[in-house]
């Protein structure tokens, strides 16, 4: 078992000569077997055995998910097909889907990490697991699942569907523990709600990622259910969740840094960037046999700190995500994020987090209408209270995304939930281009 605290406390040292070690064998690996890292690395006049140590890691050539996509399906493999055993896809909203492809020993490499980030979580193999993420060729259900099974969890895969059947299983098998996404979660707490049954649950810990979420949306969590949420992440392209998880401080992700080596760099210059500053997340699989990836491009924005945490792990940690470079708005010139609106919201009393941005452009100018649910307790039929909370909320997001803001206030549980992944962003301009 690796998950012991004994591994993850290495000294960095120790982890940088392993590192270098597996990044020495994975380069002599890609170029050797897939064709279209040894043109690239050609192209650059590289060889393998320039790659001396983890830290000429940035001599090597970057990997963007359009790569993966010209290569489609197979075209990346570095073991024949023969030694796949799992294959998984991302469905991405435009051109084809994006294919993963893992042999045994990646398998059990994913679920190792899995596990690791369960036991950051607090769960042990006493916990009862529901695993609500869809399961298929998405990577969140199945990765949880084998995760889960491997620290010796009882597992139960729920998947998506049916709230209710979820939240009645819940109470009768006394669930200790639930996987899945956080505006899922969300959901799942108004149906508890609604069926009565919280003082009846066992539940105490989430484990909840596949979308950007902020730190109060989790705290929010946490208060109305009573439990520990944490936050994992992970991206089919590197394998799935298991990447990195946050332990019980809650002050960053740690990064599986033994599987997969982590860099910020700045998302125009690609240069790297020092630790505190926030740019783009590149991966590197140091191990991984079907697929692997070199300084794989995950847009994701964030920043990396490689001071020990106060649990006493010694693994880099990178901040909770603003979200991702493609997610960003560019409204009027300002850039936006979800992230912000949630932020914004979560702040305010009477205000659900569930919220829709439109945007919209009239006159050849650019609009933002937030659609903002509110709490039961303050929806009313006074039309001045409406009012009055309806200006604040939007002085709120003027103040928090420097534009204008036309908010509309909607009726409690009017606004569509979601399973999976949450869809918020509503931009119209595409359309109208
Ligand atoms: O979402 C894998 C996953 C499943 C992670 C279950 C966690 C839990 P993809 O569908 O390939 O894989 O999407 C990957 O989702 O690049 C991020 O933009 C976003 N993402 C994943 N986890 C988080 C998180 C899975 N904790 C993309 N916070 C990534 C913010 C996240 N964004």
């Amino acid at each position: 078992m690796i998950w012991n605290e004994a591994r993850e406390c290495m000294s960095r040292d120790e982890m940088a000569n392993m590192q270098g070690a597996r990044l020495r064998k994975l380069v002599a690996n890609v170029y050797h077997n897939v064709e279209f890292y040894r043109k690239k690395m050609q192209a650059m006049g590289l060889e393998p055995g320039d790659i001396k140590g983890i830290e000429d890691i940035t001599k090597l050539p970057f990997t963007t998910k359009n790569d993966l996509r010209d290569n489609y399906p197979f075209g990346l493999l570095a073991v024949p097909k023969s030694q796949i055993v799992r294959v998984h896809a991302s469905s991405g909203t435009t051109g084809k889907a994006t294919v993963v492809a893992y042999t045994r020993r990646d398998i059990e490499a994913w679920q190792e990490c899995v596990a690791r980030d369960l036991v950051m979580c607090g769960v042990t193999k006493e916990d009862m697991i529901q695993v609500a993420y869809g399961y298929g060729l998405f990577t969140g259900g199945l990765g949880l699942h084998y995760g889960a099974e491997n620290l010796g969890c009882m597992t139960v895969p729920m998947s998506t569907g049916n709230t209710k059947r979820l939240v009645t299983m819940m109470e009768d098998f006394g669930a200790t523990a639930i996987a899945c996404t956080p505006s899922y979660l969300l959901h799942i707490a108004e149906v508890i709600e609604e069926m009565g049954v919280k003082d009846k649950l066992k539940l105490k810990t989430a484990i909840c990622g596949a979308e950007p979420w902020t730190e109060k949306m989790r705290l929010q969590i946490e208060e109305k259910l009573g439990i520990n949420a944490h936050d994992i992440y992970g991206l089919s392209e590197v394998c799935g969740p298991g990447v990195a998880c946050d332990c019980s401080f809650h002050k960053g992700l740690h990064v599986q840094e033994d599987h997969f080596y982590a860099e910020i760099v700045d998302k125009e210059t690609l240069n790297p960037l020092p630790d505190g500053e926030v740019g783009e997340l590149v991966f590197t699989t140091l191990t991984k046999e079907g697929l692997p990836l070199l300084r794989y491009r995950t847009k994701d924005l964030t920043s990396i700190d490689h001071s020990v945490c106060e649990c006493g792990r010694t693994t880099p940690r990178i901040a909770k995500f603003r979200g991702r470079s493609d997610d960003m708005l560019i409204i009027r010139g300002v850039n936006v994020f979800p992230s912000q609106v949630e932020t914004a919201l979560l702040e305010i009393e009477g205000v659900t987090p569930h919220y829709q941005m439109i945007v919209d452009r009239v006159n050849n100018l650019d609009t933002l209408e937030v659609r903002v649910e509110v709490d039961e307790n303050v929806f009313s039929d006074e039309i001045r209270e409406m009012e009055a909370l309806t200006k604040k909320i939007s002085a709120a997001l003027q103040s928090a995304l420097l534009i204008a803001v036309k908010v509309k206030l909607v009726e409690p549980r009017s606004l569509d939930r979601f399973e999976g992944k949450s869809k918020r962003v509503i931009d119209k301009r595409v359309l109208v281009d």
